[in-house]
């Protein structure tokens, strides 16, 4: 049986390849665009996974650009507006939708124009609502998807963020090692795709918790989104830390924690692995080299050795939590493609007067 999302999924670094490409062929007219924003407030809004992937890249443009950026929902901005912009502050808009065509996603980026706030769209479809109305649009027209959820798409539009964000701070060293990560995807796909149907067969796993902070706090968040919504498993997302105060109650031996490590926050991390190991929780580690020290807290490790830093390498971390939970999926005799009460365009019922 073919099964789009595991194709889709494991065609990412072919879609991160054209993404480069596009980006980089457009890099001239963006300078220009983004040149004109200093000390601006970047908000990043989204639905979903394209919310989830805006909180990664809010936190990754931030940290390349040294400028303010946030990412919140569509349906804030169309709600809570005037929470949201501060009057005295300059704003660029980043509306991001797979589809273009998702309400509140298309109503931000409508109201956004309504108040003269420049907005540049990250979508798949050129052929979008979205594309319409904002004032400029990039789009990953090889990261479209035929299944409902998100997989290259996701990862895909998060580095259109990273490389605009290099763009914007015109850090070559960054573009460059975003380059890198088509062939590394591979690489890490090919290595390690045996592991995740391994596992996602383990009928004794009852829970799956998520972990990661800075930006693989947004990857933690997909990867419990992926896991809920295409095999229907409990699942839940937390930052590393915070899952000491209070949700580590829940831990048992049919838990499996899966940690997204960081090479800035590793060091405090890999004390919450150790923790949860000890309460008899079942551990997936995510890293870029495992201490070994704490081998024997990981009862999985993914290595991805891609020697690059957080903000270049967390695309590699998502194709092993994709493919978890659609191998999960498939186990429990389940459609990843066709995720119950899920479609892959959500479109409000048209109220006249609404937002
Ligand atoms: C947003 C979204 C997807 C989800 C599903 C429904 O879509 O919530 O994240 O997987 O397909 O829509 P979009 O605005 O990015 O097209």
């Amino acid at each position: 049986m073919l099964v789009n999302t595991i194709e889709e999924i494991k065609d990412q670094p072919n879609s991160w390849d054209s993404t480069v490409n596009y980006l980089i062929k457009n890099r001239q007219r963006l300078k220009e665009r983004l040149d004109t924003f200093s000390d601006a407030v970047y908000t990043f809004a989204g639905c979903g996974s394209s919310y989830y992937l805006s909180l990664s890249g809010s936190v990754i443009f931030m940290n390349v650009t040294g400028e303010l950026a946030r990412a919140v929902p569509s349906s804030e901005v169309i709600l809570y507006n005037q929470t949201i912009f501060p009057q005295q502050s300059k704003n660029l808009v980043y509306p991001i939708s797979r589809s273009g065509n998702t309400t509140e996603t298309v109503r931000a980026a409508q109201n956004m124009k309504n108040h003269d706030i420049e907005t540049l769209g990250l979508t798949c479809s050129s052929n979008s609502e979205l594309a319409s109305i904002c004032d400029h649009t990039l789009v990953a027209s090889d990261a479209a998807e035929k299944s409902v959820v998100m997989t290259k798409s996701f990862t895909s539009m998060l580095l259109m963020i990273q490389l605009l964000a290099g763009i914007k701070a015109k850090n070559k060293t960054y573009i460059d090692q975003l380059n890198l990560l088509p062939g590394k995807g591979e690489d890490v796909i090919d290595k390690y795709e045996k592991l995740a149907k391994e596992l996602s067969n383990q009928r004794d796993i009852e829970r799956f918790i998520f972990l990661g902070q800075g930006p693989y706090y947004g990857l933690a968040c997909e990867s419990m989104l992926k896991m809920k919504e295409m095999s229907l498993s409990v699942s839940e997302a937390f930052h590393t830390l915070e899952f000491r105060h209070g949700p580590i109650s829940v831990v048992n031996s049919n838990t499996l924690v899966t940690f997204l490590i960081s090479e800035l926050g590793e060091e405090l991390e890999l004390k919450v692995l150790e923790d949860v190991k000890k309460l008899g929780a079942k551990t997936l580690v995510i890293c870029e080299r495992l201490p070994k020290t704490f081998s024997h807290y990981a009862d999985y490790v993914v290595e991805l050795n891609s020697r690059l830093p957080d903000i270049s390498r967390l695309n590699l971390y998502m194709p092993i939590t994709q493919l978890l939970a659609s191998h999960r999926a498939l186990n429990k005799g389940l459609d990843p493609d066709n995720p119950r009460h899920l479609s892959q365009v959500v479109v409000l019922e048209q109220g006249e007067d609404e937002f």
